[in-house]
């Protein structure tokens, strides 16, 4: 959780990647990319919902396996790895811009959004917004049980906004007053199912009854390729202690913590992606671009 938000955790899977590659005293391309190989699946373990993840290390093997079976020296090897970890890098950071870029024309003069959780693909569309002169109201929700709206209050007071900051369960009570939900994702499936921050759904369920525009912000990399094949993505449940202190006095308490939850197509009205606003029904193409058959090819390993 030191890494957080899935957009920074595919940049930061790549710069570890990039690091153990360059700092590998492994003596040929082989050694290095048994110990390439080991550091990807140590980092796959770490998040299992985030779809940034296994995409970026996809991308990433995908390239070392392509440059040993070319046959080239050590050298090269690392060197390629570099030059592709810090595209991807640079890519990723593009494609958070270009979100903000096309999510800020979302955002009209005197509008009032929500937002939840703390996504940089919607801090972008909210900074580009403001700093293009518009002036609205945002509703941050604290995010329990880690409080990551808490970091969104900070951020967008860093850029002169002032948020509206509200308890998770208030999302109801003032989603009249909202013209447009903003949300990242951690993950998109092959129908549109936004995978996001627990207590997404729920927003999604009140902007619907409210008729609130509801809109995901979210790169291209999060979409999953193995739903294609109708694998589900894995939710992550983390340690009950996040909610409540456990110990013998609440020994029969049992605690579920899912950290994310999926949003059904139907409440979604668009994804904002670096590419452009595409209804959710549109997530196979963006798969069938993005990646093509030969990364599907690989998905067995990664
Ligand atoms: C973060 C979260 C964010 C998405 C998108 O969860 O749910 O909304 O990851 O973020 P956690 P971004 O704090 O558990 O990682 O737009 O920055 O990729």
């Amino acid at each position: 959780m030191k890494i957080r938000g899935a957009g920074r955790i595919a940049r930061y899977a790549i710069k570890t990647l990039k690091q153990v590659a360059l700092s590998s005293s492994a003596s040929n391309v082989e050694i290095l990319y048994s110990e390439l190989d080991r550091a990807a699946h140590r980092l796959l373990d770490s998040r299992p919902t985030a779809v940034s993840l296994p995409n970026s290390i996809r991308y990433f093997m995908h390239h070392a396996e392509a440059l040993q079976e070319k046959g080239v020296d050590l050298t090269h090897f690392k060197e390629t790895l570099k030059e592709k970890a810090e595209k991807f890098i640079t890519n990723s950071e593009h494609a958070v811009e270009n979100i903000g870029r096309i999510g800020a024309r979302r955002i009209l003069d005197g509008d009032t959004v929500m937002t939840h959780c703390n996504s940089t693909a919607v801090l972008e569309i909210l900074r580009q917004a403001h700093k293009s002169g518009k002036r609205f109201e945002v509703y941050v929700t604290e995010t329990r049980p880690r409080f990551q709206g808490r970091l969104t209050a900070k951020d967008l007071m860093r850029e002169g906004i002032s948020p509206i900051f509200i308890v998770d369960s208030a999302m109801r009570y003032f989603m009249n007053e909202v013209d447009k939900v903003f949300v990242g994702a951690d993950a998109i499936a092959v129908n549109g199912a936004v995978v996001n921050k627990i207590g997404t759904s729920l927003m999604a369920l009140a902007a619907n009854e409210a008729r609130t525009t509801f809109l995901v912000a979210a790169e291209s990399y999060k979409f999953s390729p193995e739903t294609l094949s109708g694998e589900l993505i894995r939710i992550e449940e983390r340690d009950a202690k996040e909610i409540i202190r456990t110990g013998k006095k609440n020994s029969l308490l049992k605690i579920r913590n899912p950290s994310f939850d999926v949003t059904p197509p139907e409440y979604i009205d668009a994804i904002i992606t670096e590419k452009g606003v595409i209804p959710p029904q549109a997530s196979f193409w963006v798969l069938q671009e993005m990646l093509g058959t030969l990364i599907l090819d690989e998905l067995s390993f990664y």
